[in-house]
């Protein structure tokens, strides 16, 4: 019973954040969350400004957010790809600024 109530709450409180996910985005939603998954410095980061609901956990739209922001700021020539070596740099810029 507490368990049902729990997951209810849960689907509750997710819903609001639920901006319809479209086909494309579900896509690179799992690479989204192994971008920060493997890599301490950016799950901070993206926990700091993009765990919406504060629980410490990144789900799919909050990590799509998190990549998207991460991937403009990395992007230095905007050419829509992120190079290893643009990756050094957008991380050592986090860990330098945050
Ligand atoms: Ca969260
Ligand atoms: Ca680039």
């Amino acid at each position: 019973m507490v368990r049902t109530m729990l997951a209810l709450a849960i689907a509750v409180a997710a819903a609001p954040l639920g901006a319809q996910p479209t086909p494309a985005s579900l896509k690179v939603t799992p690479a989204a969350q192994q971008l920060f998954e493997r890599d301490w410095v950016l799950m901070n980061w993206a926990l700091k400004f993009y765990d919406r609901d504060r629980d410490i956990l990144l789900e799919a739209a909050e990590a799509h957010a998190a990549a998207d922001a991460f991937r403009r700021m990395a992007d230095a020539n905007g050419d829509g790809r992120v190079t290893p070596e643009e990756y050094r740099s957008a991380r050592a810029f986090i860990v330098a600024r945050y």
